[in-house]
């Protein structure tokens, strides 16, 4: 069986693109391939986190991971603090890793900005913890939304760096994106990405908002004034963004859409795009309640760090032998 691995920060309340980015496509590979899934807090912190929001956010994560359809029989669903190697072999690929690439990741420009002389050093090797994360389980997929293709390049040239230098000891991971919906702007800000830290809450949908607060946020979405329903995400970036959301969700093509929408105006849209987001989050939203009140969830996070602190450990231990620094 090939391996995946994968992992969402829980840096807040997880929003409708990393739904549709990521976390849609781990409840169907789940069927086919061994697969890892991370709450990866250690990234979290690369800004500051309250600590009580912090471990309120890792256990709804924990929670949203079983509700969306994750089984913890067919996958290992654990915290990144809870696996040492994740935190050893990210130093061995901070090590690994040249400043000048890191200061060229795209994530670590925009999340530095603004900060002056106090950017957070956590920001600037965020992509080789997460190189670490992936290579430990000698994934060969990466599921994963657009604005991580980056990180993933990055992954790729670490790891043939490492095997380069030392001999082959990690696969070369490949990323995989969905067809609809791997990466889904902001609701305000529709040439920016929707963001679960953005501190305008309009900006973003939640996987727990309820039905009034979704049909509030898509009814007060940006758009334009030409009224018109047409995919062209440069020049209608906001009616563009609807209707990647509504085809995420029902499957339906942008150009069935445009024939189905010609002549309506953007209310009759928005009215079917929080139709269906309702729809979808309902169902999700009852499983994460039984979830939260259930003793189990513990049970499959302890299961899941044992699972994956044994795979973690052959990878380090074979890492670490390679490089000198074992006895
Ligand atoms: N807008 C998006 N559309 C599609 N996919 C997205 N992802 C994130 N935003 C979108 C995908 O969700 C997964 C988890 O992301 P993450 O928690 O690791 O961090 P992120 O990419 O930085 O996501 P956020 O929501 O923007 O978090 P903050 O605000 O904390 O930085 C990834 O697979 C990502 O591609």
């Amino acid at each position: 069986k090939k391996t995946i691995f994968s992992g969402i920060q829980p840096s807040g309340l997880i929003t409708l693109g990393n739904y549709l980015g990521a976390l849609k496509q781990f409840v169907e590979l789940q069927e086919e391939f061994e697969c890892y899934f991370c709450i990866v807090n250690q990234h979290a912190i690369t800004v500051p986190q309250d600590p009580a929001t912090l471990r309120q956010n890792m256990r709804n994560l924990a929670a949203l991971y079983l509700a969306v359809g994750l089984d913890p029989q067919k996958a290992s669903l654990f915290i990144q603090s809870e696996v040492p190697a994740h935190a050893q072999l990210g130093w061995i690929m901070m090590c690994t890793s040249y400043v000048g690439e890191l200061e060229r990741m795209t994530q670590y420009k925009d999340k530095s900005q603004g900060r002056g002389e106090t950017i957070p050093g956590g920001l600037l090797v965020y992509p080789p913890l997460m190189a670490a994360d992936i290579l430990l389980y000698q994934a060969h997929y990466v599921p994963v939304g657009e604005d991580q293709r980056q990180h993933i390049e990055l992954t790729r040239d670490l790891a043939e760096r490492f095997n380069n230098r030392y001999g082959e000891v990690f696969t070369i991971p490949e990323i995989r994106t969905p067809k609809f919906g791997a990466r889904i702007m902001s609701l305000q800000e529709p040439t920016k990405k929707m963001s679960k830290s953005d501190p305008n809450q309009g900006a973003f949908i939640s996987m727990l908002d309820d039905p009034k607060l979704v049909e509030k946020k898509i009814k007060r979405a940006q758009t334009d004034s030409d009224n018109q329903i047409r995919f062209d995400k440069e020049n209608k970036p906001g009616v563009s963004n609807l209707m990647t959301m509504l085809s995420a969700c029902t499957g339906q093509s942008m150009e069935e859409m445009e024939q189905a929408y010609h002549g309506k105006g953007y209310g009759a849209l928005k009215a079917d795009v929080a139709e269906a987001v309702v729809n979808l989050l309902q169902p999700i939203q009852e499983r994460f309640n039984n979830w939260m009140e259930s003793k189990k969830l513990d049970d499959v996070l302890d299961d899941g760090a044992a699972k994956a602190n044994q795979r973690a450990n052959e990878t380090l231990r074979k890492a670490e032998q390679v490089m000198g620094l074992s006895r």
